[in-house]
């Protein structure tokens, strides 16, 4: 057990916090290989279970994941035997409790390559992230006439709060459309960028076509114009390795629940100099310093954007979730995603009238989305579901304008992580088959 530091307030100083304010060391995590797929799966209790009398096929997790057993554990053994309120009690259990939350924040920053723990701000999930960076960085740094580049595969969470912000201030927006295959317009990207924008927003997977875009010649085109960057990660860190050093990225979030961890967690990375320079988010308790009457003063990084009691047990669920996919390796998560994309690509390709959106295999993660014959996607889920035991997601998945593009009202989409075998996409393209013959295509 580490001693906590208390300043006058009783809020952590963090000197001696697990890793806290350690600069962290940048080895790699080793890669060893991965276990094989059943032997992983039986970590999954809810694979386990039947719909309609069928095994589950759970083919939605770029929705949300499954939770493997070691992080369902995490979190009762928090609520078992150290459940208190961080950063307050000056007794045994509540100094455990930070020290485990502050542990875990250490392991997020390792994943992502930080330099520091401090650069990870414990948020609810990315569209909170996003709206954090929007309010406080955006209030202060965007004004009238700014530009603010977007893109038109962005999930809503990456577009609203920029619609928000540029209501707020009088920014101008503008998007880099996307091609009949799912790609960014770079030619376009590169225009935009000769108007000298603020900020450059866009996600690195889309969780409709899969595309993984280009985030480190992205970046530097940015910086080159002296753009900030923020990244949104939801889809690509629990999928792909990804190092914000590298990528010299200045924001990126992501949520726990798409990477194996709890709902209720997510992650604001930022580069230590803009989020010092930034002003609260949130106020209340946590996030202060000294409280006067009229004004108060804040506490150190990351605590003064974390306002009031935190998700104590969803963020030690995350690093058991981090320490799961450090064990597999995300090379190795990356390489089986791509492996099960390809193999579905061409599985569905054989199912006629089906139309799959999106790049091909070796530019898009383990999303694919697709529309058959005139069959609404809500009835090709619901029959999946019945006649099969699939799940998969059916609708406009968030991106709203990224439908309109392609003169679509909703798609259902099958997403894969880890625990997906190839027997399920069989699975679902059987019952791809049974759609046609219920539908008398
Ligand atoms: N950005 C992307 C690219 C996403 O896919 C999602 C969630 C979000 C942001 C928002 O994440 P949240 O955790 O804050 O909700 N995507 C999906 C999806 O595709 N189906 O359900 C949620």
């Amino acid at each position: 057990m580490t001693t906590t530091a208390h300043n006058q307030t009783g809020q952590s100083k963090d000197a001696n916090v697990v890793g806290t304010d350690v600069s962290l060391p940048q080895a790699d995590v080793a890669q060893p290989s991965s276990p094989p797929i059943a032997a992983l799966r039986s970590d999954f209790p809810i694979l386990n279970i039947q719909v309609h009398g069928k095994p589950l096929v759970y083919l939605d997790s770029a929705a949300s994941s499954q939770k493997p057993q070691a992080v369902l554990d995490a979190m009762n053994v928090y609520y078992q035997t150290y459940n208190a309120n961080v950063h307050r009690g000056v007794y045994s259990i509540s100094e455990e409790a930070t020290a485990a939350m502050e542990r875990a924040r250490v392991k997020v920053a390792r994943f992502i390559h930080a330099r520091q723990s401090k650069q990870v701000i414990f948020t609810r999930n990315t569209t909170e992230s996003i709206n954090l960076v929007a309010f406080s960085w955006g209030n202060a740094n965007i004004h009238a006439g700014d530009l603010i580049i977007l893109t038109e595969m962005e999930h809503h969470s990456n577009l609203v709060p920029w619609q928000l912000l540029a209501a707020r201030t009088g920014a101008r927006l503008e998007f880099v459309p996307v091609t009949d295959d799912g790609l960014l317009r770079l030619d376009i990207y590169d225009a935009l960028l000769k108007q000298q924008p603020k900020l450059v927003a866009f996600t690195h997977m889309s969780n409709v076509l899969g595309t993984i875009n280009p985030a480190q010649q992205m970046i530097a085109q940015a910086h080159a114009v002296g753009a900030i960057v923020l990244l949104d990660g939801a889809q690509s860190i629990p999928h792909l390795p990804v190092d914000v050093q590298a990528l010299d990225v200045d924001f990126l979030c992501f949520s726990g629940h798409k990477m194996l961890g709890p709902t209720g967690i997510g992650v604001l990375y930022g580069k230590r100099d803009l989020l010092e320079a930034m002003p609260p988010f949130m106020g209340g308790g946590d996030m202060i310093r000294t409280v006067k009457l009229r004004e108060s003063t804040w506490n150190d990084l990351p605590w003064k954007f974390e306002a009031g009691t935190p998700a104590i047990a969803e963020a030690v669920g995350l690093g058991a979730a981090v320490d799961y996919l450090n064990t597999l390796g995300m090379e190795h998560v990356q390489q089986h995603e791509q492996e099960l994309v390809a193999y579905a690509l061409a599985q569905l390709r054989t199912v006629p009238d089906l139309t799959i959106y999106g790049p091909e295999a070796d530019k898009r993660g383990g999303v694919v989305s697709f529309t058959l014959g005139d069959i609404h996607p809500h009835d090709l889920a619901s029959i999946l579901d019945q006649e099969v035991g699939v799940a998969i997601r059916a609708g406009h998945h968030c991106a709203q304008p990224l439908m309109e593009r392609y003169n679509l009202a909703a798609t259902a989409r099958a997403s894969f992580y880890v625990y997906t075998m190839r027997e399920e996409i069989d699975t679902l393209v059987q019952g791809l088959h049974k759609a046609r013959q219920i539908f008398s295509f």
